[in-house]
């Protein structure tokens, strides 16, 4: 995977990306953004850049504490119409970047200010910019390749994964805009190396981002899961789900509470990366006089090996309920400073400073048990997926999985919400075999594993009791995008001969 490119395939091709059913309305989309991309710049687009968002089967909140993780791309994705402009053409250093929903995406535009600078990004803390996003993406590619005279490009963007619910629409966006940028300036570069680039992309911005979504984002397979390990180096395995009759289906309800992570990150994302982190040092430190980076590591050294084992998983659990026998309900700074022996400044440099957070109390026994157990869980899902011959109880054996995921995510690592916990209960009693919130969490989607033949009457009946309660206003078009059926999609792609 080391050399993999990101593929260009002709607009005749869309097929390799999408399954089947999604084909005939995705062909309809691209004609009218390249329609729209006309009459707005008065010139064609010479390709579309292509990244699809994903939907976290399992493993939450722990790409960051260096454990594997198991997404799959949808066919939701970030569309970039995109024209390079030549040099000699009037502005030719310009990147003009417009929305298709322009209201609440107005146009933005920047120049390119010198090898140093490279483009002015403003990040104000809890406020989203949208303009930051493909500034950011430009900007790490222009920087990486050391380009001194980068092309002007105008992009029309059309997004169809919905923000802040969990489907990684950011990262989709930032790869976009990464691999727009390569094609437009003829840079090759592996995929994983643009991995690496939209995850700096997005810290850049505000968001202490693992790299579950990019990988998912740039490697996906159709009709793949893909397995994603990221230490001690990023490595992504396409595996097939187990074959089954009837078919394993997924379906992805939005809970229809927007949870914009670079708004709260201080408290929520952010926070829960430090609190895994500072579980790391101390872990680190009891079983080794040595702080450690990140729970990845603990695990490491204490089996002395980089291979991840469910027995050795246990021992550890059993090793943090003696460490943290008499605090299950957090420390604070002050606490946290005799414990790890730093006094508090060196906690705030060290832990607090690169990006904000707020927190009363640290919680290092609960989220090091979450990562632990999640980390199990993630083996036992792959396990099971690798397996040839699928057993007669497999839909009961992932369904538990991802009903202990969401468990945790609510008791363990509080990433969940009211509605959140509503939406998985209904889906559960509406015939989901397991279901959990999937992505950041306080807010945005969940996912159900269900059987293929149930899926209308899953829809039906979860429509009948979340939204008609909730949101009676809604109309049947507006459900669609609110719950639908998944299969897994192809990753990013540069579009040609449209
Ligand atoms: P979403 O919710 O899609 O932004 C975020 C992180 C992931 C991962 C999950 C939780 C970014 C870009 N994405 O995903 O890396 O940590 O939360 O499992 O930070
Ligand atoms: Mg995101």
């Amino acid at each position: 995977m080391d050399k993999e490119f990101v593929p260009h395939i002709k607009f005749s091709s869309l097929s390799d990306i999408y399954p089947e059913l999604s084909l005939p309305s995705q062909i309809t989309r691209y004609k009218k953004l390249i329609d729209s991309f006309e009459k707005l710049y008065n010139r064609k687009p010479k390709f579309i850049a292509r990244s699809p968002g994903r939907v976290n089967l399992i493993g939450e909140h722990i790409d960051y504490a260096g454990f594997g993780v198991l997404p799959m791309a949808i066919s939701r994705d970030v569309l970039i119409a995109v024209d390079t402009i030549h040099e000699g053409e009037e502005n030719d250093m310009k990147v003009r970047v417009a929305n298709v929903l322009n209201e609440n995406y107005p146009p933005r535009n920047w120049k390119y200010e010198g090898k140093e600078k490279i483009v002015e990004i403003e990040v104000k803390e809890g406020i989203s910019e949208w303009g930051n996003y493909p500034k950011s993406g430009y900007k790490g590619i222009v920087q990486h390749s050391s380009l001194d005279k980068p092309k002007g490009m105008y992009l029309l963007v059309d997004g169809n994964v919905p923000p802040g619910a969990g489907l990684s629409s950011s990262a989709a966006f930032i790869c976009s805009v990464c691999i727009a940028t390569c094609s437009s300036n003829d840079v090759k570069l592996t995929k994983k190396e643009i991995v690496e680039i939209a995850i700096e992309a997005e810290r850049s911005i505000g968001m202490n981002a693992g790299g579950m979504d990019q990988t998912a984002s740039m490697f996906s397979l159709k009709d793949h899961v893909l397995y994603i390990q990221f230490l001690p180096s990023l490595c992504a395995t396409p595996t097939k789900l187990p074959s089954t009759n009837p078919p394993i289906a997924f379906v992805i309800a939005n809970s229809l509470i927007t949870s914009d992570k670079i708004v709260t990150a201080p408290t929520n994302y952010n926070l829960r990366v430090v609190e895994t982190k500072l579980a790391a040092h101390h872990l680190g430190q009891c079983l080794f006089n040595k702080p450690c980076e990140n729970l990845k590591q603990v695990s490491d050294l204490y089996s002395n090996s980089i291979e991840v084992t469910i027995e050795n998983l246990i021992k550890l659990l059993d090793y943090i309920e003696k460490v943290y026998e008499n605090n299950h309900d957090g420390f604070t700074l002050d606490e946290l400073s005799s414990l790890l022996n730093l006094n508090q400044d060196e906690i705030k440099d060290k832990f607090l400073s690169r990006f904000p957070v707020k927190a009363e109390k640290f919680q290092l026994y609960k989220r090091s048990k979450h990562v632990f157990e999640e980390s199990s869980r993630v083996l036992k899902f792959y396990e099971l997926c690798s397996k040839s011959e699928a057993r007669g109880s497999i839909f009961e054996e992932l369904g538990n999985l991802l009903n202990e995921s969401h468990k945790s995510c609510k008791e363990l690592f509080e990433c969940s919400c009211d509605e959140l916990d509503d939406l998985v209960k209904i889906c559960l009693d509406g015939g989901a075999v397991g279901s959990r919130l999937t992505g950041a969490g306080w807010g945005g989607c969940t996912v159900s594993l269900i059987r293929e033949n149930e899926i209308d009457k899953f829809i039906n009946f979860v429509s009948e009791k979340y939204y008609n309660v909730r949101f009676s206003h809604l109309s049947h078009n507006d459900l669609e995008n609110f719950i639908f059926a998944t299969r897994p999609g192809g990753g990013a792609a540069i579009i040609e001969n449209l």
